[in-house]
């Protein structure tokens, strides 16, 4: 890894060629997703940031002052997204939680090697009550040749990705990234629109003080969730009780555990059977960060990572997090 001293400004466009100057092989294809990404992110974030006057320049579904309707938020950052992404020469596909289908490379533009997939906007539903929304997304090199991507190309377990990571819009905007040399952590200087390393290398702690779940399941959850989660809070008595802290938007409730150590977890229950996020657009990216800033992430029965996905939009169940916390729910679950 680069060393940067305490003074040097690093822009996260400098970041990314140091990165890649480490891989002579290196055709710089990736780091042109990641700087196209961290475009959309702005454009994301300043969308983000007048969210609250919907109701004087229009909520979803209304008509502003000009007239015009405007869109939800998420259907607006999906097609930032898509606008910014396809046009590069980089991707053969991309895939969102907002489209059903995968959405193809218009036939006039370059087809490069690489697919995204990404959530445009985790945890919308609280836009309305400001609390921090975020992008999620993962970069898997294609496997077939030729011609467009296919679900192949798709449906790829999570250790395959070549890049992952995440923009919370928060109190500040921050992006955090992962090529599977560490994970680090950058924060947008609205004053100069640069995204400026604030958090190089994250390591996560080995044992978190931070348990995020939705407790409001835990009539549908099984006799060894419940039990889980009895020992995360101290209540059978083999380890100190963890403190409760549940956003509900998953990005805002892993990034405080990946800087504070703690473990993400969302069970199945009797809504969502099969566990509520998806494998593809939250679980993996977060997962691969998760990894390589020293954590771990369970599927509750294998590592998340090795799971091979059968469908675009397929759901799970996760354990994210601290490595020690993870690894009590490999025991008890697995
Ligand atoms: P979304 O992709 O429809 O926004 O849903 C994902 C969100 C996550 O951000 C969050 O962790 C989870 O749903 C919360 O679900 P619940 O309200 O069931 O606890
Ligand atoms: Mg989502």
């Amino acid at each position: 890894m680069v060393r940067h001293t305490a003074t040097s400004v690093v822009t996260i466009e400098r970041f990314i060629i140091e990165q890649e100057n480490l891989h002579p092989e290196a055709t710089g294809q990736l780091s042109g997703i990641l700087y196209d990404l961290a475009l959309a992110a702005k454009m994301i974030a300043n969308k983000v940031r007048s969210a609250g006057l919907a109701d004087i320049l229009g909520s979803a579904g209304t008509e502003n002052v000009q007239g015009e309707t405007q869109q939800k938020l998420d259907i607006i950052a999906n097609e930032i997204i898509v606008k910014a992404m396809d046009h590069g020469g980089r991707l053969c596909a991309m895939a969102s939680e907002e489209s059903e289908e995968i959405i193809p490379i218009p036939d006039h533009f370059k087809q490069g090697k690489y697919v995204l997939l990404f959530d445009p906007l985790d945890g919308s539903s609280n836009i309305d009550v400001n609390v921090p929304v975020g992008t999620i997304f993962s970069v898997v090199q294609r496997v077939t040749s030729g011609g467009h991507c296919t679900m192949e190309d798709m449906l790829q377990p999570g250790h395959r990705q070549v890049a992952a990571g995440y923009v919370i819009y928060g109190s500040s905007t921050m992006l955090v990234y992962t090529t599977g040399q560490g994970a680090h952590g950058f924060t947008l200087d609205p004053s100069i629109g640069e995204f400026l390393l604030s958090h190089p290398d994250i390591r996560i702690p080995e044992h978190g003080r931070y348990l995020s779940v939705n407790d409001a399941y835990e009539q549908h959850w099984t006799e060894p969730v419940r039990a889980l989660m009895r020992r995360y809070r101290g209540l059978d008595g083999k380890r100190e009780a963890m403190n409760v802290r549940y956003v509900g938007s998953m990005v805002a409730d892993f990034h405080r555990n990946l800087l504070g150590g703690g473990i993400f977890a969302y069970p199945p229950n009797a809504k969502n059977p099969g566990g509520k996020l998806r494998v593809l657009y939250e679980c993996n990216p977060l997962s691969f960060i998760c990894e390589q800033a020293g954590g771990a992430a369970f599927d509750g029965s294998e590592r998340m990572l090795d799971l091979v996905p059968t469908a675009l939009h397929q759901r799970t169940a996760i354990y994210v997090g601290s490595k020690c916390d993870v690894e009590i729910a490999r025991e008890m679950l697995g």
